[in-house]
């Protein structure tokens, strides 16, 4: 396959962009090789500079839910433009996109608009501190929640791949109010409260992991957090950027049934433009400048243009409920592929699936957390990463990452990707 053009850019990138990319994961550290540069997306597939044409399973890292540049997004954003993009002052699509955000996600009393998931962990966290009146937070090993100071320890996704479990530049300050639990453990929740007792503000959580690859919680894992979170009047904050509208309309906590008191999004709200939210109990939220005394703000917050896009995105969301039924039954007929396949090649790699996020791991183990996961064969993964890139098919280059699948992939490009699969893994 021809990629001299992204070969070219990505040697003109690296001289004044560090890495060449403007978020690490992109350089294709971890599998190798030169990143292909992406010129246009439409549907289910991704064209790169040189042309070449890729059935693509990222999404963005998760926002394409319905494939790229769907007409109804594209045309509400246009549509919006003509208006203009941001005015710095309270407009009228800000109170409907958090209507509806609270029509959708019941736990939701009150929203707050922001820019990237991380904007959305970083101002959930301050404000649960702010409200507890407590310093502490605990997070578990593996999970990423953007890079803010207090989540950079031990984190997953593009810092585990890089295997340095705590980031240069996060003070010893900060991490003392980070407490690392194992996931689906609960006795490590516990002894950390025991040792915290009282001091310990937010327990914060991807309630379906993507940035170890896929990890499932157990219903006593989560029932229990639920629990101790309860008890001991600490936050209990479920990070729902990656599962939030993802795994339904109403997210992971749609799906477990659990009431978190706070939830974040980002990626699919805002419909492939930069938006990020957090919310929850109405009494935590009331804590937020101009309301209370914790501060956040954010020039671009709730700007139309990102509004525009966002509140396309989920009014089609809530129009189409049956989207999750469709993604259901995309994912699971690429799963019994893959299954397939590695039967008749007499291997055990582990797939974990919930609706439409998927991991296949090149360990044959189960994965249930930081420690199995690292048990995966990452030059295995960089194999085969290269190997489906080089039929057209278009992964997470790192074996850490969901899959994302989206509405608009065909049976034939299901199909396509299971001979992939099978020719990559030969
Ligand atoms: P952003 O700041 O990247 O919008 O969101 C941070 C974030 C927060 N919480 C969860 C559960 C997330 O998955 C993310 C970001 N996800 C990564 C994918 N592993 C984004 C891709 C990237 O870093 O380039």
């Amino acid at each position: 396959m021809d990629i001299s053009k992204s070969i070219k850019l990505f040697e003109e990138g690296k001289k004044y962009i560090p890495g060449g990319v403007n978020s690490p994961v992109r350089a294709f550290k971890s599998v190798g090789g030169n990143p292909v540069f992406m010129a246009r997306g439409e549907g289910s597939k991704l064209f790169d500079v040189d042309g070449n044409e890729y059935i693509d399973y990222i999404g963005s890292w998760g926002p394409h839910i319905f494939g790229h540049n769907p007409p109804f997004i594209k045309e509400a954003v246009l549509k919006a433009l003509e208006n203009g993009s941001s005015f710095g002052a309270p407009t009228e699509m800000e109170v409907e996109m958090a209507k509806l955000i609270t029509s959708l996600v019941p736990s939701i009393e009150m929203v707050r608009m922001v820019n990237s998931g991380t904007e959305a962990t970083m101002s959930a966290v301050r404000v649960a501190r702010g409200y507890t009146n407590r310093e502490k937070i605990i997070k578990f090993e593996g999970c990423y929640h953007g890079h803010a100071d207090f989540f950079l320890i031990k984190a997953g996704s593009g810092a585990l791949t890089f295997g340095q479990p705590d980031s240069p530049g996060v003070t010893k300050g900060t991490a003392n109010d980070t407490l690392i639990a194992r996931y689906n453990d609960l006795d490590s929740v516990i002894e950390l409260v025991k040792q915290n007792k009282g001091e310990i503000a937010a327990l914060i959580l991807e309630p379906v992991v993507g940035n170890m690859g896929v990890v499932i919680p157990t219903e006593d894992f989560m029932n229990g957090l639920r629990e101790i979170c309860t008890k001991e009047g600490i936050v209990f904050i479920f990070d729902e950027v990656m599962t939030g509208f993802r795994l339904a309309q109403g997210g992971a906590q749609e799906v477990f049934g659990i009431t978190p008191d706070m939830t974040t999004f980002g990626k699919i709200i805002g419909g492939g433009l930069p938006v990020g939210a957090f919310g929850g109990k109405r009494e935590i939220m009331e804590k937020l400048a101009p309301m209370g005394p914790v501060y956040q703000a954010g020039t671009l917050s709730g700007n139309p243009l990102a509004m525009a896009a966002g509140f396309a995105a989920l009014t089609h969301i809530k129009e189409n409920p049956g989207i999750y039924d469709l993604l259901e039954e995309k994912t699971d007929r690429l799963e019994t592929g893959f299954r397939e396949n590695l039967e008749k090649l007499g291997k055990a790699y582990r797939i974990n699936r919930i609706g439409s996020m998927i991991s296949m791991f090149f360990t044959e183990q189960p994965v249930y957390d930081l420690e199995s996961a690292m048990k995966s064969d990452t030059a295995l993964y960089a194999k085969f990463f290269h190997g489906m890139l080089d039929r057209g098919i278009y992964l997470p280059p790192a074996q850490f990452e969901s899959w994302f699948l989206s509405t608009a992939l065909t049976d034939d490009d299901i199909e396509r990707t299971i001979k992939a699969h099978y020719e990559a893994l030969s």
